[in-house]
């Protein structure tokens, strides 16, 4: 009976010891559709090119001190001038390429590539 009880018991403690199930692990999250991000700095768009997909919103920021604009080439966008800390938003609703310029700095150029 003793016995009995003592095996009851530690199966008890066992079971309580039992790592709690884990939580299963959670399926990946799609990429944050706002994370792509361009970098003005040092009269460049950094990355120069940016390959993102479809629905996704870049924000380019003005880390230099000059000032830049953002210009597609095409004219489906243009930030206006960017003052330092100045940034600017644009969502690619289309795939394609979509090269962009500043029209301050005819070198400076990029390209945000869009799948
Ligand atoms: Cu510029």
């Amino acid at each position: 009976m003793c016995k009995t009880l003592l095996i009851a018991l530690l199966s008890l403690l066992l079971l309580a010891a039992q790592p709690a199930p884990k939580d299963k692990p959670k399926p990946k999250a799609p990429p944050t559709p706002s994370a792509a991000a361009v970098s003005i700095k040092d009269r460049k768009f950094t990355p120069e090119t940016l390959t993102i997909k479809k629905g996704q919103t870049v924000t380019w920021t003005n880390n230099d001190d000059l000032d830049h604009t953002v210009n597609a080439n095409d004219g489906s966008f243009s930030s206006g001038t960017l003052k330092k800390r100045g940034t600017f938003q644009y969502t690619f609703k289309t795939a394609g390429k979509f090269p962009y310029n500043c029209k301050l700095h005819p070198r400076q150029k990029g390209t945000i590539v869009v799948e």
